[in-house]
């Protein structure tokens, strides 16, 4: 996931491709402001169970897993604020999930 800086608010279209592994399953799950991705990997090695502390349970958005060499467009009406994209595809070799390894990105949608 690089830098998008054409994110908007409202009725728009997020293109995803994941070129690492051929494949993407993301998730645009809203944070507090401020929030960075050094707190976002944080807390996924700090082994919590429970949501994190810069969640609002906001609307989300976000896709299942596609197949290699595929990409994607995603349609999605969300209001303005912050939020973290998260990659869900397990790692081939321990199952972990790639947003774990680091596979997030902060984004705000003004
Ligand atoms: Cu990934």
């Amino acid at each position: 996931m690089g830098k998008r800086p054409g994110l908007r608010p409202g009725g728009h279209e997020l293109r995803e491709s994941h070129r690492p592994h051929g494949r993407g399953s993301g998730g645009l799950v809203p944070v507090q402001p401020g929030t960075t991705d050094q707190q976002v990997q944080q807390y996924f090695d700090s082994g919590a169970m429970g949501p994190p502390p810069f969640a609002t349970g906001g609307p989300s958005g976000g896709s299942d897993v596609e197949s290699p060499g595929v990409s994607l467009q995603l349609t999605y009406n969300l209001p303005a604020g912050t939020y973290v994209l998260l990659c869900f595809v397990a790692d081939d070799q321990t199952g972990m999930p790639h947003a774990m390894m680091g596979m997030h990105k902060v984004v705000v949608l003004h």
